[in-house]
Order: structure tokens, then sequence, then C-alpha cells
């Protein structure tokens, strides 16, 4: 700790103006008053062999210039000695930008701030404070100076998208996670300055209520609820977001829509329209249509949920017919592939739908289909 003797007195000087509170001023003479001074100047920390401040603090968005000057640097090197002492600083704010936020006197070693700080800009300040002989070089050691902004809450917090756009599907279970949306603040984080609540201000349609949102982390869950796409396939939420702690202010509030698509789950089966159907064929013709099977089948139209799947239970056993899905109108096109004699077709689950033809006037063939979902038949059976 001991300094060499030519430097036992050669200390830099700092002296801060602290204008919050009773305006204290700090001043460390010298080494010499080191035991003496230190309890008394908690701000001071001596580390190594310089002299560290704690940092000045400046509120963001507030006229300073009541404030100046905010520190100052002395060399007592300079009275000791009888030298000229040309004082300088460096950094943020003086020789990078942002420029001319700081100006010094190179005589006193005086700083002041000479604009209204931005915490979201530069939050934090860091300068080099020099003493410098006539010819330039450093009578002392270079001082830190740290300069930290203290944050107001001046942003609101902004959603990162206009539209948020999310689905889940129909039956989901009860607190399953649909989507998260998301706003930022611009203000100091993890703060309450930037504390973000959300809320749902309107969802469409309203009722029952199929959705809720975190308040804290913009996710948006199922209730109890049952998603039904069959009844609305889709939602529309006005959500906003808060700043603060939520509370209710004067301030704007930012508001975003969120979409929430349901997709469709095959539940529901097909179900036909007429339980008998009829078609004629002329005598002595093959691969013409003789009917076709119409079905309904709520599940989304277009979808593999909603095509049906036409198949003979049983009573073509002697190939007369064939069936396929018109896969435009999902009706069963029935087509007379070899003629014979009068085809009885049975049978079948779920859903039987009795089919009668005559040809040529004459004969009758009966069948029933059996119709069943291409997709996730299990969920009849
Ligand atoms: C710093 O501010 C003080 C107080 O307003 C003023 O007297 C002094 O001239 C200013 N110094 C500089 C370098 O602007
Ligand atoms: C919110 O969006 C911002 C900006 O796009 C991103 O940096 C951040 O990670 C997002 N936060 C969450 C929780 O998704
Ligand atoms: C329709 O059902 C039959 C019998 O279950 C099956 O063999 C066939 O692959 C199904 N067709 C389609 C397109 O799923
Ligand atoms: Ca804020
Ligand atoms: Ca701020
Ligand atoms: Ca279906
Ligand atoms: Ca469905």
């Amino acid at each position: 700790m001991a300094r060499s003797p030519g430097r036992a007195y050669a200390l830099l000087l700092l002296l801060i103006c602290f204008n919050v509170g009773s305006g204290l001023h700090l001043q460390v003479l010298s080494t010499r008053n080191e035991n003496k001074l230190l309890p008394k100047h908690p701000h001071l920390v001596r580390q190594k062999r310089a002299w560290i401040t704690a940092p000045v603090a400046l509120r963001e968005g507030e006229d300073l210039s009541k404030k100046n000057p905010i520190a100052k640097i002395h060399s007592d090197l300079a009275e000791e000695r009888g030298l000229k002492i040309t004082y300088k600083y460096t950094g943020k704010g003086i020789t990078e930008p942002p420029f001319g936020i700081f100006v010094f006197n190179k005589d006193t070693g005086e700083l002041n701030v000479t604009s209204i700080l931005d915490r979201e800009e530069t939050p934090f300040f860091l300068l080099t404070g020099y003493a410098l002989d006539a010819r330039g070089n450093n009578v002392e050691k270079p001082l830190e100076l740290r300069i930290k902004v203290l944050d107001i809450n001046d942003n609101e917090p902004v959603f990162t998208q206009d539209v948020f756009v999310g689905s889940v599907e129909e039956l989901s279970a009860a607190h399953t996670l649909v989507m998260k949306i998301n706003a930022t603040d611009a203000d100091e984080p993890n703060t309450l300055n930037s504390k973000i609540s959300y809320r749902i201000v309107s969802l469409e349609p309203a009722y029952p209520p199929v959705f809720y949102l975190n308040k804290d982390t913009g996710e948006i869950y199922t209730t109890s609820v049952t998603l039904d796409r069959e009844e609305h396939s889709s939602y529309t939420l006005t959500v906003e977001a808060r700043d603060g702690n939520g509370e209710v202010t004067d301030k704007p509030v930012k508001q975003a829509q969120v979409q929430i698509r349901i997709l469709d789950v095959n539940d529901n089966i097909p179900v036909v329209e007429n339980k008998v159907l009829e078609g004629m064929v002329e005598e002595n013709q093959v691969n013409v249509e003789v009917t076709r099977i119409k079905v309904f089948d709520a599940d989304e139209i277009g979808s593999d949920n909603w095509l049906a799947n036409f198949t003979f239970a049983s009573g073509n056993e002697g190939g007369y017919f064939h069936i396929e899905t018109d896969a435009q109108t999902n009706e069963g096109i029935v087509t007379l592939i070899k003629d014979g004699p009068g085809v009885v077709a049975q049978a079948c689950n779920p859903i039987p739908a009795l089919w009668e033809a005559e040809e040529g006037g004459s004969r009758g063939q009966e069948f029933e289909t059996s119709l069943a979902n291409m997709v996730k038949p299990h969920l009849y059976y």
C-alpha cells in the first residue's frame, strides 16, 4: 500500500457534488489523510493504488443544470509542486458519441452535464479523467468516473406484432397452451418500469369464454369449456399490454389482435342423406353410373376428416358394382361394371344405406353401403 516517497503526496483528488439530499461534498486530499478520511467518506473506496469512485447517478428526462458541476477532479500535485495542470476527460458523451453530453473546465477539472439524459439511449457513461502537465504527460494515474443514468417510466409497452396468429385443436384439454403474445417495454429491464401486464379486452365470439391469458407471460390457454370447430372455427381476441403493474393510468395503452383458428378433429361420422336409394340401368350396359350416395359429414369440408370412404360390406360378391368417392362432393358413385343377374348387397356398420336398383326395369338389386371415414376410422368403432 505504501507509495514511493516521491509520490506520497501526489494523489489525484476527486470531488463529487451530490446534489441529491444534503449536498454532500467529498474530498480525498492525500494518502497522509487516508486513515482519517476514509471512514467518513464511504463513497470512495481505495482499491489497489487508484481511487475509484462510486457511480454518480443522474436521472433521465430531467433538467440537470442545477446539479452542475456534477464532478470535479483535482491534483494536489499542482499546488505542491507549483505545476500548471490541464484537466481532461474522455469517454462516451465527450470524445465518443453521443457527443456533447458533458463539458469540462480544463483549468478547474469541473465536469458539467449539458443535456437531458435518455437512459434508453445510454444507460451508463464511463469517463476517464486526466491531469496533464504542460507537455501533455499524465501527472497522475488517470481516474475512472462512472455515471449511471437512473430510469424513469417513460416508455409504454409496444406489441411486437399488430396481429398474432395461433391455432389449437378442437376438443383440446383444459389449460392447453395455445400461443404466446409478446410486447416490449424499453424501460430498465427487470424493474416495475418495464413490467408488462397483458389482458384480454374482448373475445369474439364472447360466450362461453374459451380462452384465458396469463397476465405476466402473455400465454393464452384453453379454459375448461370444450372447443368445437363445428360450432366456432375461429376466434378473434383484442388484447392490451399495460405498463407498470397493470394499474390504470392516463397513459395510452397499446392493443393488438389475436386470431386463433380451431383445427379440425375427426369427431363426426358421415351421415347418409337417404337410407334407400334407387338406381336404374338399361339392360346390357356396363361402366355406367347407377347412382350417387349423398353423405353429410360435419367435419372440415374438403379435409380427410370430411371425405367418406364407401365400401360394399356385402352383396357385391359377384363384383357387379364399383363404388368410389367423388372428392368434390363427397358422394359415393356407384358404377355397374359387369352385367349379370340381380345383385343384393347386404349389411353393415356403422351407417347402413340400403340401396335398391333395378336393372332393365325388371330385376331388383339391393345392397347396403358401409360408410366410414378414410381417416381415423377408429374414432367410430
Ligand atoms: C458548469 O456549471 C456551473 C454551474 O452552472 C457553471 O458555473 C460553470 O461555468 C459550468 N462550466 C462549464 C465548463 O460549462
Ligand atoms: C419478444 O419479442 C422480442 C423482440 O422481438 C424478443 O427479443 C423477445 O425474446 C420476445 N420475448 C418473448 C418472451 O418471446
Ligand atoms: C376405404 O376402406 C377400405 C376398407 O376399410 C380400405 O381398404 C381402403 O383402403 C379405404 N380407402 C381409403 C382411400 O382410405
Ligand atoms: Ca414502461
Ligand atoms: Ca426510461
Ligand atoms: Ca368426419
Ligand atoms: Ca371436427
